[in-house]
């Protein structure tokens, strides 16, 4: 059979996480239209006849501001390294810019097998993505170009396809009912996380955290409680909302998604706490699971 390991890569907010969970066919990675939306390197394994591909999805690379933010870049360079394939997503919409040649700077896959996917082409005009493969044709000369949209699954078949073609032949890695890595701790963490971005404009959502202070699954219906960390008392006045409007319609969104996910009934608690500046807090960074470690 046909296995082996793959890197999703590229920048914040291409689609990397809509890709994954429309390969996988599973949402194991929570999408939103903000930038840096997914923190940890997260698995999605494809299983077909003869063929497993585990894939990696990584934190968008970016300029980092904070410590959290050098903590993702290290866990999507550290995805890159050791992979049978990379696939470096672009927006085909996007001109080329200093965020793309910051990628290209720090990423070490010339000497991996490369497939570029550029995305959101439902949003391209021709002429501009034809200059921006051009410009990606330079730098990578053997790389694979495909064009998707990735969210609706336009050419993702077509994709595995390449990426099958690219693989050696190869053990499966993990039992075939297998879609993720991640615990249910984690997804549960991730549902909330989701709605809070939902539910926020910009600058709040990349203070946010979530802690879990308590989750009894022998208790029916399971019982939950979830502290959401920010960085400031106003973040907390603006999470809670007036008259914790705003807070029980997350609660109310996160324990229907969380459901769906346990199979079971829920009771859900969230509380919301300020941990100053935790972003930048190696302790703090450790407890809510951003440290990277090799
Ligand atoms: N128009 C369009 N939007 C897309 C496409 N793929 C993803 N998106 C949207 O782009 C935003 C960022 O997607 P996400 O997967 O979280 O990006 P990531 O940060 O690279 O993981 C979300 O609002 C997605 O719905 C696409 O092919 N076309
Ligand atoms: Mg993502």
């Amino acid at each position: 059979m046909k296995s082996g390991f793959v890197a999703i890569l590229g920048r914040p907010n291409v689609g990397k996480s809509t890709l994954i969970n429309s390969i996988v066919n599973h949402n194991v990675s929570i999408v939103t239209d903000k930038s840096q939306t997914t923190r940890n390197n997260i698995i999605g394994i494809y299983n077909a006849s003869d063929v497993q591909i585990v894939f990696l999805d990584t934190p968008g690379i970016h300029k980092p501001k904070q410590q959290l933010g050098k903590e993702m870049n290290n866990m999507a360079y550290s995805a890159a390294h050791d992979v049978d394939v990379a696939i470096l997503v672009v927006d085909a919409s996007k001109p080329f810019g200093a965020g793309d040649q910051f990628i290209i700077e720090h990423l070490d896959i010339h000497n991996t097998p490369l497939v570029i996917v550029f995305n959101k082409i439902d949003l391209a005009r021709l002429n501009e993505t034809e200059e921006l493969k051009k410009t990606y044709r330079e730098i990578f000369p053997k790389a694979i170009f495909i064009d998707t949209v990735a969210k609706e699954k336009f050419n993702v078949d077509e994709l595995i396809k390449t990426v099958v073609s690219l693989l050696p032949e190869g053990p499966a890695y993990y039992p075939s009912e297998i879609v993720t890595d991640k615990d249910e701790i984690f997804q549960i963490k991730e549902i909330i996380r989701e709605k809070i971005l939902k539910s926020l404009r910009e600058e709040v959502p990349h203070s946010i955290a979530i802690y879990m202070e308590h989750i009894d699954w022998d208790s029916k219906p399971i019982e939950i409680i979830a502290s959401i960390i920010v960085e400031k008392d106003s973040q907390k006045g603006i999470v809670i909302g007036a008259g914790g409007k705003r807070i029980r319609e997350i609660g109310s969104y996160a324990r229907k998604d969380i459901e769906r996910l346990l199979g079971k009934h829920v009771y859900l608690e969230l509380k919301v706490k300020v941990d100053e500046d935790w972003r930048n807090e190696p302790k703090s960074l450790k407890s809510y699971g951003y440290k990277y470690e090799k």
